[in-house]
């Protein structure tokens, strides 16, 4: 049993409801739930966690979830530092976590389309999870700003795809009203459906390694963190774990409104007007889940920390250089943001610590080309290659 709940005021909504008249996010709260998984490290994937996942129908599935954790070695000895590649999820990011519930909610409801606006991922997933469902799918971009490979999936799986002269922000203000206008289920992460899919990789985390001392994961629309603490708090609350992690956000240094209500130990943040990274994932100013995610942060005694675009570009080279780790720049930001934490001597030796790789790295191919050039060409001849071995 659950029920949809202000986080705010404790007013109670119908499920196709995303917000509350008073302005409050809505969270899913569990209630009298008979736990029938064992977390035995096996069989990992979303569908195993389906008794904490509130839909009532047989969910539109890819076989999301089940994402390789892996043990970094060569990048850290004395921390036992483990990789969460959700980057080999089936549209090559997180969000088919949250897509899998929430394009399932959204069959269940009886809606015919779904829509958002997105910095790439959410709308390639959007994309997937609707054409398996047949549910038309609307797409609002920010024009020119988004990683090439996302477009192709959003376009390629059949959405309608409208890039915006204007910034995510802007592009998720509108959407909200063309969702209103014409009835479309809304699927950015102000849907509180969408984050009881992504809470599961909390699960999955305890499932292999039982509870880390760290878990460090990038910040924009700021669901995710939100997300992932919640699904810690319920393997508690439910019995089986007795510790909780540390939640650790990394931004931006451009895009960074959470880092700043964080320095001032603020409840609420204040936009950043025109955010600029070239992580273009977490480009985003006004975090729609700031409340959730700055409750996650301080209750669970984490810390918010900025890091720059060389920092992410240097850590998405490390991760896939020493690690064999392909990620998009955004993912890269919680390793830089762990290295961050390691240099300032808040992580210590024998800590174990889980950053999340959010993104495959085949997202954005672009900015690749950009960092680490082209690959040299010779004519076809042996003694030429010979040359430039
Ligand atoms: C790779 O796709 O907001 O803090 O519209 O693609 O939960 O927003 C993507 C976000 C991190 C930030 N890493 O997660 C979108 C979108 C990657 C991402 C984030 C995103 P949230």
């Amino acid at each position: 049993m659950y029920r949809l709940v202000c986080i705010e005021c404790g007013k109670e909504h119908n499920e196709d409801k995303y917000t509350c008249e008073c302005g409050g996010l809505l969270e899913v709260r569990f209630e009298d739930v008979e736990i029938d998984f064992e977390l035995d490290g096996k069989n990992l994937s979303v569908w195993k966690y389906r008794c904490l996942l509130p839909v009532k129908i047989d969910p539109v599935t890819l076989k999301e979830g089940g994402t390789p954790l892996y043990r970094c070695n060569n990048i850290s000895k004395d921390v036992e530092l483990y990789v969460k590649h959700e980057g080999l999820n089936p549209s090559g990011s997180f969000k088919d976590r949250g897509m899998t519930v929430g394009v399932t909610k959204a069959l269940e409801l009886g809606k015919r389309a779904v829509a958002c606006a997105s910095t790439g991922n959410t709308s390639a997933s959007m994309a997937m999870y609707s054409a398996k469902a047949k549910l038309k799918a609307y797409v609002l971009l920010p024009a020119g700003k988004v990683a090439l490979g996302k477009v192709a999936q959003a376009l390629m799986h059949g959405a309608k795809v409208i890039a915006i002269k204007g910034n995510f922000d802007r592009a998720l203000e509108l959407v909200r009203e063309v969702c209103d206008k014409m009835g479309f289920y809304l699927l950015n992460s102000v849907n509180p459906f969408r984050l009881e899919g992504q809470k599961t990789i909390a699960f999955e985390i305890v499932d292999e390694i039982g509870v880390p001392d760290y878990v460090i994961l990038p910040v924009g629309n700021a669901g995710n963190i939100s997300a992932v603490w919640k699904g810690f708090k319920e393997l508690k609350r439910f019995g089986l774990i007795d510790e909780l992690p540390k939640m650790v956000g990394v931004q931006a240094e451009g895009a960074n409104p959470i880092y700043r209500a964080f320095l001032g130990r603020k409840d609420r943040i204040e936009p950043v007007k025109n955010p600029e990274t070239i992580a273009t994932a977490i480009r985003i100013g006004n975090p729609v889940n700031a409340r959730k995610a700055l409750r996650a942060i301080y209750e669970s005694k984490g810390l918010v920390v900025q890091v720059s675009d060389d920092e992410i570009l240097e850590s998405q080279r490390v991760l896939a250089r020493d690690e064999g780790i392909g990620v998009e720049p955004a993912s890269a930001s919680s390793l830089a943001g762990f290295k961050r934490l390691v240099d300032d001597g808040v992580i210590d030796r024998g800590d174990v610590v889980v950053c999340v790789a959010t993104g495959n790295l085949l997202k954005d191919p672009e900015t690749v080309l950009k960092v680490c050039g082209k690959p040299v060409e010779v004519s076809a001849d042996f003694n030429e290659i010979l040359k430039v071995l």
